[in-house]
């Protein structure tokens, strides 16, 4: 296994010295926003992290190795490939060392990388889920069941409201997987603070949050955790406009006959267009605050160990 492992220098003394780590995914950086806002964003989560204590670790899979921790010339060649590196999932990470293709990796991948290094803090935007009529598309992110699989866990803004919520949470429930908010007692959704769902616990600081999880391992509780921490007041958006931008962009996208692996970095590039990049830019502002939560959850988790 570790022959396809290749860490950062930075990762591999933090892992040395028992120093608290964060995984970041880059599928957000390939797919998920254009060029060069993605590569400036991708540096500033890092920046943040190290700021509130903990050790970033970037995930990707590059010239055939699972990579832990990346320089910030791989995350610019990430950024500058966007759509051209492969978006890589679980389904995808074999196919991908074994014929040494760069991929850039979703939350299901990250996760599954992470785990293998020990890391179990992971920070990112929105996690895929159960989409908007997935009753006749079947279509559900291998997100979720890596949630249920691997014992991560991911700090998101809430699923985002380009799924189906309820389901999502629905199939969380099913797998085991506790969803807990930030400060909150309603599933936030993202470009918004809201929904109509509850998340299963209500928790006011890192510190309880780590010390829950913690527990989670220790009494082999398989599986991760998803922390859902609502977009900041200041960046939120108008719930009926971005509502209105999702119901047209699914339509558009519906329309082409766009599925599978291209739906969501379709729907979030159009979701950017119609708002004129104002869903960007809360985007961008709402992966700095999950990033802050994910460092300091580890800092508390580093402490328990
Ligand atoms: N959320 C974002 N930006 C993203 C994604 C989610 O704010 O780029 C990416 C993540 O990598 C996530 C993936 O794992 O989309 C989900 O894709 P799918 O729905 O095909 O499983
Ligand atoms: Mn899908």
């Amino acid at each position: 296994m570790n022959e396809y492992i290749e860490y950062s220098k930075e990762v591999l003394e933090a892992m040395k010295n028992n120093q608290p780590i964060v995984a970041l995914e880059s599928t957000i950086i390939s797919h998920g926003m254009p060029y060069p806002e993605n590569v400036k964003t991708a540096l500033e989560c890092e920046r943040i992290i190290r700021e509130q204590g903990s050790v970033p670790a970037t995930i990707a899979i590059l010239n055939g190795k699972l990579k832990i921790g990346l320089s910030t010339e791989e995350i610019d060649f990430l950024g500058k490939k966007g759509l051209d590196v492969v978006k890589t999932s679980r389904r995808d990470i074999a196919y991908n060392v074994a014929n040494e293709i760069d991929g850039a990796t979703t939350v299901s991948a990250t996760s599954y990388i992470a785990s293998l290094a020990n890391i179990l803090v992971f920070a990112t935007g929105g996690i895929g889920g159960v989409h908007r009529g997935a009753e006749t598309t079947f279509d559900i992110s291998a997100d979720l069941e890596e949630l249920a699989e691997t014992n991560v866990l991911v700090v998101c803004a809430g699923a985002k409201a380009i799924l189906d919520l309820g389901l999502t949470m629905e199939y969380l429930e099913t797998k085991g997987v506790p969803v807990v908010g930030y400060k909150t007692s309603t599933l936030p959704a993202f470009y918004t603070r809201e929904s109509d769902y509850k998340v299963n616990f209500k928790i006011d600081t890192p510190k309880e949050i780590a010390n829950f999880f913690h527990t989670q391992q220790k009494l082999n509780l398989r599986g991760g955790m998803l922390v859902a921490n609502p977009i900041s007041e200041e960046y939120s958006m108008d719930k009926d406009l971005i509502e209105k931008a999702i119901v047209e962009a699914i339509a558009e996208m519906n329309k082409l006959g766009i599925g599978g692996k291209e739906t969501t970095p379709y729907l979030l590039a159009k979701i950017a267009e119609i708002t004129k990049g104002d869903s960007l830019k809360s985007n961008i502002q709402l992966v700095y605050s999950n990033c802050k939560l994910a460092s300091q959850i580890s800092v508390n988790l580093n402490k328990l160990k």
